[in-house]
């Protein structure tokens, strides 16, 4: 790496936050699932956003890529750095957290805060952070934003961007855009909040967010079910989402999912016997509403919780999934989502597509809002058969090859499979005049 670009990232973030010992930057190097790695050049921790707005300068002036990064869950390799080498930008040390407006029910978060930090944050003040995730310990506002992610409440709350009301943000020259007032009726030209929101890093590094904030309506029932199949589950959901109110989740998975999160957990069988596929329902429901789910066809055998506990309980079947899933293997993570009429006929033809390539597919996912995940073990990190054909699969059962991870590295390759060339084209024309030297994350996305 250049000298002199390491000296000026040196006295911009402090010698401490500069990092280039591969032992120590290889943990940034390397995402979540193992399947993708880079090189870091270097780890730069900025420390505010002055810091984040000098890093990306001097860059820029090198001429080296930028690789935002929060907390390195995301699931497409678009944190982590390409093989030709870019310097890594952690934003964890953004950790402003200002305290809630109760009378505007906001607040304004820094990038680095956790999930689950925002989501503590907002219950002492008597409101909920909409977004929730397994990742919640790690995952950060800023990746959250940039990958517009969704989670297990996005039936109830809509995904990140339906919480954004504003944002700080530092594009690749440097320059400083900020909105943090969190004024809901403000219709002043282009919303570059909601343009960031599922940018991945590609068009700046958000250091600070105005968040939505909902009154607490906390779950106090938790429904684990065993039902036949895909359509099954699609059907009951819909059916218990029309009849009570406060459905906060709608939660799928299979036999073989539960099988390999009982191995790798030890936890015993949900339910007196076994079923093909499972349905997990969350709800603010009220005694009346408790009733009517119990007195459901749909929900004839389940396991019902009602306090903390046991709900957590039922809640890691589903939650441990995606750990469950790395132990087995390096998975490939296909984030689908179908129309709720196509669910069934995806899942079966995946069935053919996956015997044919000599792998394993896990399924499981967000069903109320028709968010498929599709983890396939077997192929090689490079070997993209299975992406190609189940992400073409999804987006010819009029589905999207992204529901709520993004497009990454991952599946750069295969956008023009769920949007158009014209389409292409004017994200193509955004991106260039706000990073015309394509400096940040480049090969992310397009
Ligand atoms: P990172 O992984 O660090 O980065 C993700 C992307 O955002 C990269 O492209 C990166 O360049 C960019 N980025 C990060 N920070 C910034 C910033 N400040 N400014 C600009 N760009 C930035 N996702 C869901 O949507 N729903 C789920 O239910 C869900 N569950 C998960 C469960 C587990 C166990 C795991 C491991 C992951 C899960 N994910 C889920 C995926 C992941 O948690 C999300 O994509 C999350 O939004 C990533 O946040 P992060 O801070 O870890 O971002
Ligand atoms: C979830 O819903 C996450 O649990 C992770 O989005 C999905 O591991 C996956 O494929
Ligand atoms: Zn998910």
């Amino acid at each position: 790496m250049d000298a002199a670009l390491l000296a000026e990232l040196t006295a911009i973030a402090g010698r401490e936050h500069v990092m280039t010992d591969p032992d120590v930057t290889a943990g940034y190097a390397t995402d979540w699932t193992r399947r993708f790695r880079g090189v870091a050049c270097c780890v730069v921790r900025a420390g505010d956003t002055g810091e984040v707005a000098q890093v990306l300068l001097a860059c820029a002036r090198h001429g080296l890529p930028v690789v935002p990064q929060g907390g390195n869950t995301g699931l497409v390799g678009g944190g982590v750095p390409p093989a030709a080498g870019a310097v890594v930008l952690s934003t964890r040390r953004l950790r402003r957290l200002d305290p809630v407006d109760t009378l505007a029910a906001q607040v304004t978060a820094g990038a680095g805060v956790t999930i689950a930090e925002l989501r503590a944050h907002a219950a002492r003040a008597g409101l909920e952070y909409g977004v929730d995730l397994a990742a919640r310990d790690s995952a950060t506002v800023g990746g959250t934003i940039a990958t517009n992610a969704g989670g297990i409440q996005t039936l109830r709350y809509g995904p990140t961007r339906a919480q954004l009301l504003g944002l700080e943000a530092v594009l690749a020259d440097g320059t400083v855009v900020s909105r943090l007032t969190g004024i809901r009726a403000d219709n002043t030209g282009y919303d570059l909040a909601q343009l960031l929101a599922g940018s991945e890093g590609t068009l700046g590094v958000i250091t600070a967010a105005r968040l939505r904030l909902w009154p607490a309506d906390p779950p106090t029932l938790t429904v684990l079910a065993g039902v036949p199949g895909i359509e099954a589950a699609a059907a009951a959901a819909a059916r218990i989402s029309s009849l009570v109110p406060g459905v906060r989740a709608a939660e799928y998975f299979e036999a073989a999912g539960l099988a390999l999160v009982r191995a790798h957990t030890g936890l015993p069988a949900p339910l007196g016997r076994d079923y093909p596929a499972y349905l997990l329902v969350d709800a603010a429901a009220g005694p009346d509403d408790a009733e009517r789910l119990a007195e459901l066809p749909e929900l004839a055998d389940a396991a019902v919780a009602l306090d903390a506990q046991a709900r957590a309980a039922l809640w890691a079947y589903r939650e441990r999934h995606t750990e469950s899933i790395s132990a087995a293997g390096v998975p490939h993570k296909l984030d689908v989502a179908l129309p709720a009429a196509r669910l069934a006929i995806f899942r079966a033809e995946l069935d053919e597509i996956i015997a044919g390539l000599a792998a394993r597919a896990i399924v499981f996912g967000h069903i109320g809002v028709g968010n498929l995940h599709v983890n396939v073990l077997g192929p090689g990190p490079d070997d993209d058969r299975a992406d190609d054909a189940v992400l073409r699969l999804a987006a010819a059962q009029g589905g999207t090859i992204s529901a709520e991870h993004g497009i990454g590295r991952a599946k750069a390759a295969l956008l023009p499979v769920s949007r158009s060339a014209a389409e292409i084209a004017a994200m193509r024309a955004i991106k260039h005049a706000l990073d015309p030297a394509n400096l940040l994350n480049p090969g992310v996305l397009f």
